[in-house]
């Protein structure tokens, strides 16, 4: 039996409910010292964006979605997450994994009263990679329900099998005109023939999800702001497969790490949590 990481709050039921659903919810996840220094972070990087930015309307108050990614190397606030806050400890326990190599950070930040969901989608067609021990830890510095821009998820997709050509998230059709993948199912417009579950979620509770989950979030009909932190979490099984559509932040010209190979590569996909 090869060695997997295991953590005082990843119990069995809870990696259970991971492994059957996809998804969980782990209470009080990340300490409360953590949120208001996120929240600042926030505030910080939509008045001065780093380089790996959407913003679907830049300086408005209400009606936007701002996201900005792979700030680890520069944002002191958020290495020092990735590697104290203990998520990467706790994906590995979740996906019976030895290790978890990060693959980047992601802030979003949904503004009040903002209409548009963030569009049913599975992660994975994004990313370089194939594996099933990969998975994001989404991280909501407040209260939250699903009206106010908490997940949703179809239950036990990170299992069907299914690769969904990627869609950029401001509704164009595609992020590049060149992807892999059958169209994603409009499960917006047929709700009722998935098994959706959403999850509200109290201040530092994390809700865990594989890449190959088909996930969403209705818009903002909140008064507040919703700020996430997620970061995403590469475990043993996890091979490089960079491909037409996927993620160009980190691509072939930047690491000597081959398709097929695991991606051994400590400055782009650091090693931070081993057994
Ligand atoms: O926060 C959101 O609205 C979307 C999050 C998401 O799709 C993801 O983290 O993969």
């Amino acid at each position: 039996m090869p060695m997997i990481a295991t953590h005082p709050k990843v119990t069995t039921e809870i990696r259970e409910v991971y492994l059957r659903d996809g998804v969980v919810r782990i209470p009080g996840a990340v300490s409360e010292e953590w949120l208001s220094l996120i929240a600042a972070m926030a505030d910080v990087e939509l008045s001065d964006p780093g380089e790996w930015v959407t913003d679907t309307n830049p300086g408005a108050p209400t009606n936007r979605l701002f996201t900005s990614r792979y700030r680890w190397k520069t944002d002191s606030l958020v290495n020092r997450y990735v590697y104290e806050s203990g998520v990467a400890h706790m994906a590995a326990a979740l996906m019976e994994s030895a290790t978890a190599r990060l693959y980047f950070d992601h802030l979003l930040v949904k503004e009040p009263h903002t209409e548009a969901p963030t569009p049913w989608h599975q992660d994975i067609p994004y990313w370089p990679f194939l594996g099933k021990q990969i998975c994001s830890a989404w991280v909501s510095v407040s209260e939250l329900t699903v009206a106010e821009s908490s997940l949703e998820f179809v239950r036990g997709s990170h299992d069907w099998g299914s690769y969904f050509a990627p869609e950029a998230f401001d509704g164009s059709k595609n992020w590049t005109s060149d992807f892999e993948g059958e169209p994603a199912p409009d499960v917006a417009s047929a709700r009722d023939d998935y098994d959706i579950v959403g999850f509200e979620v109290e201040p530092g509770d994390a809700i865990f999800f594989s890449a190959w989950i088909l996930h969403g979030a209705p818009g903002n009909s909140g008064d507040k702001r919703r700020t996430a932190l997620s970061t995403r979490w590469l475990g043993d099984d996890v091979t490089w497969y960079p491909h037409p559509g996927s993620d160009p932040t980190v691509t072939d010209d930047d690491t000597a790490v081959q398709s097929g190979e695991h991606p051994s590569d400590d400055e782009h996909f650091p090693l931070v949590y081993s057994v």
